[in-house]
């Protein structure tokens, strides 16, 4: 888990449109935005509890985002980092609460797709963008490590896109969907997609403020990752199993794979899509229209 390796530790977290990609348009500059979120991070606790926290590494000393120094990163976990690292939980929490606030005022279906990387989520998404776009408009948060190529693609849809780039951090937090939709300004009776950093992991633990995560599998993966991975499969309302236009060339089980997935998830909705070929995807686009109550 992010938290355990210290990946986000001094990332340095990029805001761009694709139209200016040199021009950054918002990097955090105080210490207190850059480390809301360049480092927050997660532990797995003796007792199996997941806590996430911030740290601030210096020269000589190690302290907690929003508190005094306090300990060394070697301490043995103690009730005082618990309650640290829950507040940082709150924080972002919080954020969370106010983007769903707004999203909620504006009639906006905020919606957060997670995956791993390469199952398919730009592409459902261009494809979806281009398909329902006369009748339902369209906004974009892409989240990657490195480079503007999704948000690229969602632009020449001539969709409203903003791409964040987390550097060494491998999810999203509401502070970078807030930050992001000063730029944005996604319209009002609207649908916006954030397409998070390409992770089964981390992204589960942090609340957007979306309507809903959205967890795209694509049968290349193994039926078996709903089990492997179940807090993302958990934390989503919709699975979308993807590339089923590919299940010919494979040995992949449908029928075990959305058996573990309900196992984990009983709520869970499940689509069997292709995004190549548009298999299934009149269902997806159905539960949209019907969600955005368009
Ligand atoms: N055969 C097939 N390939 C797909 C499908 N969806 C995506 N791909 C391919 O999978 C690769 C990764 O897709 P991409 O959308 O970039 O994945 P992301 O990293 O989750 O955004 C690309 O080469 C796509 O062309 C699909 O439904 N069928
Ligand atoms: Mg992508």
């Amino acid at each position: 888990m992010c938290i355990d390796c210290g990946c986000s530790t001094g990332a340095n977290i990029k805001i761009s449109k694709p139209e200016s990609i040199e021009n950054q348009i918002e990097k955090p500059q105080t210490e207190q935005q850059k480390y809301s979120f360049a480092n927050a991070h997660s532990h797995i606790l003796s007792d199996g509890s997941v806590v996430t926290h911030s740290h601030k590494i210096t020269k000589d000393k190690h302290s907690h985002y929003n508190e005094e120094v306090v300990e060394q990163k070697s301490l043995r976990p103690t009730t005082k980092i618990v309650s640290l690292e829950k507040n940082v939980l709150t924080v972002n929490d919080n954020l969370a609460l106010e983007n769903r606030n707004f999203f909620r005022k504006q009639n906006i279906l905020a919606l957060n797709l997670v995956s791993s990387p390469g199952a398919g989520k730009t592409t459902l998404l261009v494809r979806t963008i281009k398909e329902l776009q006369t009748e339902i408009s369209f906004s974009v948060i892409e989240g990657d490590q490195s480079t503007t190529k999704d948000a690229e693609k969602i632009k020449a849809t001539n969709c409203d896109v903003v791409q964040i780039n987390t550097d060494t951090a491998c999810h999203l937090e509401a502070k970078m969907i807030q930050e992001s939709l000063n730029h944005l300004k996604p319209k009002k009776n609207s649908i916006l997609a954030i397409e998070n950093v390409g992770n089964l992991v981390c992204p589960a633990l942090f609340d957007l403020g979306e309507y809903a995560k959205v967890v795209i599998l694509s049968v290349t993966e193994g039926e078996d990752k709903p089990i492997k991975y179940p807090h993302m499969f958990r934390a989503s309302s919709v699975m979308i199993l993807t590339k089923i236009d590919l299940l010919p060339y494979l040995d992949f089980d449908v029928t075990s794979c959305i058996n573990y997935a309900l196992n984990v998830n009983p709520k869970l909705k499940v689509f069997q899509v292709s995004a190549v070929t548009g298999e299934g995807l009149k269902d997806w686009f159905n539960w949209l229209k019907k969600s955005s109550k368009i």
